[in-house]
């Protein structure tokens, strides 16, 4: 394909900043695949010749990546400076000069950076929110709580889950994979009694399990009824070990977090894996990527809920013709000039144009590592 010429176009790619920080949490999360005590953040800014300014994040899961994705995203932009603000096209030839290396991995997150702070860009750039940019309209976008119920010690959990409703929610997750099925069958008690019967809840084993014994705690779970999903039991990428799981136990199995852009989630529905998806923005693509994912389930008619990211998620999912549930964390909150908008348990889209992110930038520059 011959690129878009950049003369045609306003906007123009100048620099990209990249600055990893290391954001404290206000609950520390643990889960049957680690802990975090703080979020590691890549902070991106993409500049355009006329001054605009484009503004993503990648969450680096741990810190050992940050600087790796900021090296990333400094080499990838180089590949594409000069070039039209169009994130399709940017998108497409990022994935088409990584080809060799693969688009998986770190790769792949820090492509989604760019795309995502390029569509970030190209909202201000025409004064629209993300949403309408994409065709849709600003609305409430339903939400849960997901700051906190990690693996904690039982005693701790009532206060934990009751906190989480208290913040203005409808809907939490709780965290299992304890030792035993016993250890995670108490926990559910636990924390359902403490929530009552009208605040949805969701359970999250974060690939702790093997097929046999996802079936056994799954089967369990159905006995105890009142879960909305049962996420990620046994290893991410095994869709068809997934998909005996979802033969054998009632309660839907929701996977998604993991998928590695829209194509590996075509072969989990081909696999038949899952209820319910739940793509995360950095790893399914960024904007782009999530728009084929969001075609993906609307043709397979699953549910499709968000996986972090929810600044630029809530947008999504409003343009997302399954949109299910939006995760709500607050990791970016500390370095955000104004957090999201939260009411009646849904995420508000502001009326800024583009995904609606400015950076406090003395926390960024408190934070920076
Ligand atoms: C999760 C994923 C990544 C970091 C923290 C927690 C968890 C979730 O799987 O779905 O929230
Ligand atoms: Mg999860």
């Amino acid at each position: 394909m011959a690129a878009v010429d950049a003369s045609q176009r306003d906007e123009v790619l100048e620099s990209i900043t990249a600055r990893p920080v290391l954001v404290p949490l206000n609950r520390k999360l643990y889960t049957g695949s680690g802990g975090i005590e703080q979020a590691p953040l890549v902070v991106i800014d993409l500049a355009t010749r006329s001054g605009v300014v484009g503004r993503s994040y990648l969450f680096a899961i741990g810190a050992v990546n940050l600087k790796p994705l900021a090296e990333l995203l400094r080499g990838l932009f180089e590949l594409v400076k000069g070039a039209a603000l169009a994130p399709h096209e940017l998108n497409e030839t990022l994935r088409r000069r990584m080809a060799l290396p693969g688009t998986h991995g770190l790769v792949g997150m820090a492509i989604a950076g760019i795309d995502m702070a390029a569509w970030d860009a190209l909202g201000q750039s025409l004064g629209q929110p993300l949403v309408q940019l994409l065709g849709g309209a600003r609305r409430p976008v339903p939400a849960y709580n997901s700051n906190g119920l990690g693996l904690l010690p039982l005693k701790d959990l009532p206060r934990d889950a009751v906190e989480l409703v208290e913040e203005g929610f409808r809907a939490v997750k709780l965290r299992v994979g304890r030792p035993t099925p016993k250890d995670d069958i108490e926990a559910l008690r636990v924390v359902k009694n403490a929530i009552g019967p009208e605040v949805t809840l969701m359970v999250d084993f974060n690939q702790g399990l093997s097929v046999a014994q996802a079936i056994e705690r799954g089967r369990m779970i159905d006995e105890e009824g009142g879960v909305l999903w049962i996420e990620e039991p046994i290893r991410a990428d095994d869709f068809a070990g997934t998909a005996r799981v979802r033969d054998e136990v009632k309660t839907p199995i929701q996977i998604g977090e993991n998928f590695m852009g829209p194509e590996q989630m075509a072969q989990a529905l081909a696999a038949g894996a899952c209820d319910y998806v739940m793509p995360d923005a950095e790893r399914i693509g960024g904007v782009t990527g999530w728009m084929r994912a969001a075609a993906l389930a609307q043709a397979a008619g699953l549910e499709m809920s968000s996986h972090l990211f929810p600044e630029v998620s809530a947008h999504l999912l409003a343009v997302t013709p399954t949109a299910h549930w939006l995760e709500y964390v607050d990791w970016a909150n500390a370095i955000l000039e104004s957090p999201l908008r939260l009411r009646d348990g849904a995420v508000l889209i502001a009326e800024t144009p583009g995904v609606g992110i400015k950076w406090n930038e003395e926390a960024v520059r408190r934070y920076q590592v």
